[in-house]
């Protein structure tokens, strides 16, 4: 047999629906709220699409659910759990909606858009898919529409088609690219909808109409199941340090969901360390810390956890990352002329100014390389390909021979280095990420038969039951600040950053210097899709103290 068993158990799974959504479509009805607002120099770059209004569906008449309509649908940026399952919500509403009704997915992200590459979605398709991670029913990719011709390909492809809407499924960038098309269509007087959907495993698009980022969910499960197991092996041997890295490109969600569920002994989270202005010599005495704390009990062993967008917080080397940025893209073609390593460092080092270019040079020739990767399309350093748990491991290993040779420690240490990212990306996802993702792929459906266009399809109240849950949609513009991108300022969606008031952050706060100390570790265990609901429906701890739970 090809198929594991859980997966042909898995297709057979049947997504739960806001109780809204599960009437008949024509008695799902938009109900408008007032104008929205948005940042600074917002209103300008969006003429057309700025002050829509927040819509939510209510019960009542809406014959328009029953319109035929041809849809086109993209998957952008980094897997995330759940993705098929959007694709799955809009396909069965488009369907519930008027048989006749067709869904279009463009092949390996925004470029399949730009380039015209697409495969129908047939029920034979769709089938195959269901309830399972990754995204390989389509693809996707980091292209991004940005340049006028682009814009074209894009409107050519969309009239080709017959396209009545294109559903953008992807993270700030993406997202961002989503508001940016819906304009660019509004403005040309052409009636095609754009209707973005929140996807991210770093969580970090969230706001007050957003309260998670689907893939968040399974991606954080599957990482602490992997965590708890290898505080086990920590305590079992008792004679390694782990240092394990996490994903999430810029914010710590992920970090900090890990410690709330596994209690390591030392959690960085990033908007800590750049709040406090943390140098690097601080962090690596802050873990050498909690080493020495414990070696003092016999127990030469732990577990550290890295947040993969730690090196962007350190105000040392955000200042060396920025400085990267805007030269890499400043003198771009004198830097591709030069394929050796060593040259490539060397231009580099010797255009930074003085106290960057020392701190540049003084780090070890993996990391120097790593920081002068190419950027993503959007701009960002690509902070997966940084080793930021190898440096941390190293400048701890040579600190504490320091303190050793003073007489201040007398432990062992012995290392493990971890990256937990792509392993969670493409996991089966969660019954949370099942139920999320088909109900935001039906609402977007049903936001595109409402006639609205610019909007984030958005699903609420998740630490409910799924019937209680809420849906609608979001105006794309309130969302958008100005950000310095590739050397200019540029209109994106803003990022939502660990808050350090916030009830996540503070209840790790309060039980951090205990877990530093005392081996106090939690073992969260596999994602679970059968059985009790408070194991197999459980949502994040974040998301439950969030919400006030
Ligand atoms: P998205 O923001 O596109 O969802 O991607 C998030 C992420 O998984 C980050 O956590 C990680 O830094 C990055 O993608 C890795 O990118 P790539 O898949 O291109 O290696």
């Amino acid at each position: 047999m090809d198929e594991s068993p859980l997966q042909t158990i898995r297709y057979r799974y049947e997504p739960k629906l806001p109780a809204i959504l599960r009437s008949g479509v024509d008695r799902v009805a938009v109900s408008l709220g007032e104008p929205s607002r948005a940042a600074d120099g917002i209103r300008d770059l969006f003429p057309k699409t700025y002050g829509k209004p927040v819509a939510r569906f209510v019960e009542g008449a809406n014959p328009d659910m029953r319109r035929k309509l041809t849809v086109g649908v993209i998957l952008s940026g980094g897997q995330a759990p759940g993705g098929h399952n959007v694709i799955a919500g809009l396909f069965d509403g488009l369907k519930k909606g008027n048989p006749e009704s067709r869904l279009v997915g463009f092949a390996g992200g925004p470029g399949g858009l730009v380039n015209d590459k697409a495969v129908e979605i047939t029920a034979d398709l769709m089938d195959r898919y269901r309830n399972t991670g990754g995204f390989d029913i389509i693809g996707s990719g980091r292209d991004k529409i940005e340049t006028p011709e682009q814009f074209e390909k894009a409107a050519a492809a969309v009239r080709s088609r017959g396209l009545d809407a294109v559903v953008v499924v992807g993270g700030d960038d993406s997202n961002t690219n989503a508001a940016l098309l819906a304009e660019f269509f509004a403005g040309r007087g052409e009636s095609v909808s754009v209707i973005g959907v929140p996807k991210t495993i770093d969580g970090d698009l969230k706001n007050e109409y957003i309260e998670t980022s689907f893939g968040f969910d399974t991606a954080v499960k599957t990482y602490s199941e992997l965590i708890g197991n290898i505080e086990r092996d920590a305590a079992s041997a008792r004679k390694y340090w782990h240092f394990i890295k996490l994903m999430g490109r810029s914010a710590s969600h992920i970090a900090l969901e890990c410690a709330l569920q596994c209690r390591p002994n030392v959690a960085l989270i990033s908007e800590e360390v750049e709040a406090r202005g943390w140098t690097l010599a601080r962090i690596t005495d802050y873990i050498c810390d909690a080493v020495a704390a414990r070696a003092e009990k016999g127990e030469n062993f732990g577990v550290v956890l890295v947040p993969e967008g730690l090196v962007e917080f350190i105000p040392e080397f955000k200042a060396l990352i920025s400085r990267l940025n805007d030269l890499l893209a400043a003198q771009a073609q004198g830097f591709a002329a030069l394929s050796e390593p060593a040259a490539r460092v060397e231009f580099v080092a010797s255009r930074l100014p003085g106290e960057l270019a020392a701190l540049y040079r003084g780090l070890p020739g993996d990391i120097k390389l790593q920081l002068i990767m190419d950027r993503d399309p959007h701009g960002n350093v690509q902070v997966s390909r940084i080793e930021t748990e190898k440096l941390l491991i190293a400048l701890v290993e040579a600190r504490l021979a320091e303190r050793k040779a003073a007489g201040t420690y007398k432990g062992k240490f012995s290392w493990q280095n971890h990256f937990f990212g792509y392993e969670g990306r493409c996991a089966f996802p969660s019954n949370f990420d099942a139920d999320y993702c088909y109900s935001l792929g039906f609402t977007a459906f049903a936001l595109i038969a409402s006639g609205l266009s610019g909007y984030i399809s958005s699903v609420r109240n998740l630490t409910a039951k799924a019937e209680d849950w809420t849906a609608g949609g979001a105006p794309l513009t309130m969302m958008m600040n100005l950000e310095r991108r590739h050397g200019s300022q540029k209109p994106v969606i803003r990022k939502a950053l660990v808050d350090l008031e916030g009830r996540p952050f503070q209840a790790f706060a309060a039980g951090r210097e205990d877990w530093a100390v005392r081996t106090a570790y939690r073992f969260p265990g596999a994602i679970q899709y059968f059985g009790p609901p408070e194991v197999c429906d459980a949502v994040t701890r974040t998301l439950e103290l969030e919400r006030g739970k």
